[in-house]
């Protein structure tokens, strides 16, 4: 397997309006992720993943991109941008921004042309119709086709009415994106995280979805489309190939018996990709606000079907939550009793899968989801549209709330949480989105001034990996794989090897698994004792020794 500099780091995601605002007027920006570059560098992660920061008129937070070489006003200017980058790398660090090629916003340059007129040069940028050509549904509620008086006609859009989907079947939009990359890339940046890039290539036979079965569309209708790889092998070939620079797209839709075809090192394409399995896990019949249960055994077993899939062929993230999802210990973990040895447990797990591990801001103190107590006071776009649709159809959304309390996405957006001072650290002024009410109890200050927190154990486990490729490079073998409460597994290359124990569960119990303690030695756990019994949420790393 070829070894590189992005398999051996480990990300960090900011979402740059929910990190540190410097100026007060309740918006994180990027001077206010300078002002703490040198809390990252103590953490010890490698690569700073921010998501987007270009100029944008907020739909969706900066998913809604209208002018790509410019940043958004209120994060700061490109000059900002310049010291940001250039503190970044003076601290050893790399810095990675997110591309949203699939979509711009309304608001775009090209849009406002391409509605004009059909002959306008800028047209074939979008995808327009004179009907609905099919019956998708948004992701953000309604219809993917919205009629445009201007433009007398309808245009594709994937997700809000505010994010037409780009025409990437025209080379003049191809190049676009290849010359924005490059900006960029000459700037100096470290690579791309790239949003949706499975959507890009649409089906031109336009089929209908299965009303009932939105997941089932997203695979097999927006997804994987036929011209995919052909772009992102030309992307590659034009672009990334021509730098010291690294990729990871945002894989939904793609499933392990695919994922090859995106990261197969042979094919260049992408450098990695993350997947979605495990986060839809708890989807239920009615999706992503229809949760059910999930049983530990599904969980261990879509982990593995990644990595026998990917194998040494190619490279994969390994993502427990994001701005997207809820916070990790809300949804894997015990965010209550057991909240600091789950949340342990689960960074271990992220740290010790073969793959490039991606923290999000505040899993490494712990933060807990939100529960806000009306929809009202909910910002997401996809949370706000579903409640006005069920209004628009004389429904009463409030029986929506303790499924968005469990799923919504502002439970990881909620401020960082810095300090117990009133807003957290985050701001003199007043958040844009309400802090989470636990950051009295939960925040890196207290963090820094107790040895045994969650922060040092991440800090710890990221020099352990540092120190042992054997955690980075080596292969992956489940154990115990029915326990529904043990997930157990062996890392080893020709040196070395490694065992690692996972309680998903607030029982105590023997450990299972057949093994020759003699020759084992415990090197990290996050509990002081080492019976061969598991506490509540214990995690154990063993390395041979003989
Ligand atoms: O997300 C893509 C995506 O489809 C999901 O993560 C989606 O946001 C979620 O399932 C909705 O329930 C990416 C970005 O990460 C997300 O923030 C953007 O809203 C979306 O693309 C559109 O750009
Ligand atoms: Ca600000």
């Amino acid at each position: 397997m070829t070894k590189t500099w992005w398999k051996e780091s480990v990300i960090y995601q900011i979402y740059p309006r929910s990190f540190q605002d410097s100026n007060g007027d309740g918006i994180g920006d990027l001077q206010g992720i300078i002002q703490r570059l040198d809390y990252l560098k103590l953490l010890g992660i490698d690569i700073l993943w921010l998501s987007p920061i270009f100029k944008s008129p907020n739909d969706d937070n900066g998913y809604d991109v209208s002018d790509y070489r410019a940043i958004m006003d209120e994060f700061g200017t490109m000059q900002d941008f310049d010291a940001l980058l250039a503190g970044v790398h003076e601290r050893g660090m790399k810095l990675i921004l997110d591309l949203v090629p699939n979509h711009s916003s309304d608001e775009h340059f090209w849009f406002q042309e391409a509605r004009k007129s059909k002959d306008n040069p800028y047209r074939d940028y979008y995808h327009w119709a004179d009907e609905p050509r099919t019956n998708w549904q948004s992701f953000f509620s309604g219809s993917t086709w919205e009629y445009d008086e201007q433009a007398e006609a309808y245009y594709l859009h994937l997700f809000s009415k505010k994010q037409p989907d780009l025409n990437w079947e025209n080379p003049k939009l191809r190049q676009e994106m290849h010359d924005i990359m490059r900006f960029w890339f000459d700037k100096g940046i470290d690579g791309f995280r790239i949003d949706v890039i499975p959507f890009i290539s649409k089906r031109l036979d336009w089929p209908d979805g299965d009303p009932n079965n939105f997941e089932q569309t997203i695979l097999e209708i927006y997804s994987n489309g036929p011209r995919l790889h052909e772009y992102l092998n030309e992307m590659y070939e034009e672009v990334c190939s021509k730098y010291d620079v690294m990729t990871v797209g945002e894989g939904i839709g793609v499933k392990p018996h695919n994922s090859l075809e995106y990261v197969d090192e042979s094919r260049r394409e992408l450098n990695m990709l993350y997947h979605f399995d495990h986060v839809t896990i708890n989807y239920g019949p009615g999706g992503k606000y229809d949760p059910v249960d999930w049983k530990l055994s599904t969980f261990k077993q879509l982990f593995l079907d990644w990595d026998q899939a990917i194998e040494d062929k190619g490279w994969i993230n390994i993502v427990l939550d994001n701005h997207d999802f809820p916070r990790m210990v809300s949804r894997y973990g015990d965010d209550s009793t057991y909240r600091k040895e789950s949340a342990k447990m689960l960074a271990m797990m992220l740290l010790t899968l073969r793959g490039t591990p991606c923290i999000y801001q505040g899993s490494e103190i712990g933060m807990i989801n939100v529960a806000f107590d009306s929809l009202d006071e909910y910002d997401d776009v996809e949370v706000v549209n579903m409640v006005r649709e069920w209004r628009e159809a004389g429904k009463d959304p409030s029986p929506l709330l303790p499924a968005v309390q469990q799923q919504g996405r502002d439970n990881a957006r909620t401020p960082m949480q810095w300090d117990d001072s009133p807003d957290a650290g985050f701001t003199s002024g007043t958040p844009w989105l309400k802090l989470n009410p636990s950051f009295s109890t939960i925040n890196v200050q207290k963090a820094l001034a107790d040895s045994n927190s969650i922060f040092y154990f991440y800090k710890d486990l990221l020099a352990y990996r540092k120190l042992n490729p054997t955690l980075i490079y080596g292969a992956f073998e489940l154990l115990a794989p029915d326990s529904e409460q043990l997930f157990a597994y062996r890392r080893w290359d020709a040196d070395h090897e490694f065992l690692i124990f996972l309680n998903f569960s607030s029982d105590s119990f023997a450990i299972e698994v057949e093994v020759e303690w003699e020759k084992y030695e415990l090197v990290k756990s996050n509990y002081a004792d080492s019976e061969k019994r598991l506490n509540p949420w214990e995690c154990r790393i063993y390395r041979r020794v003989s």
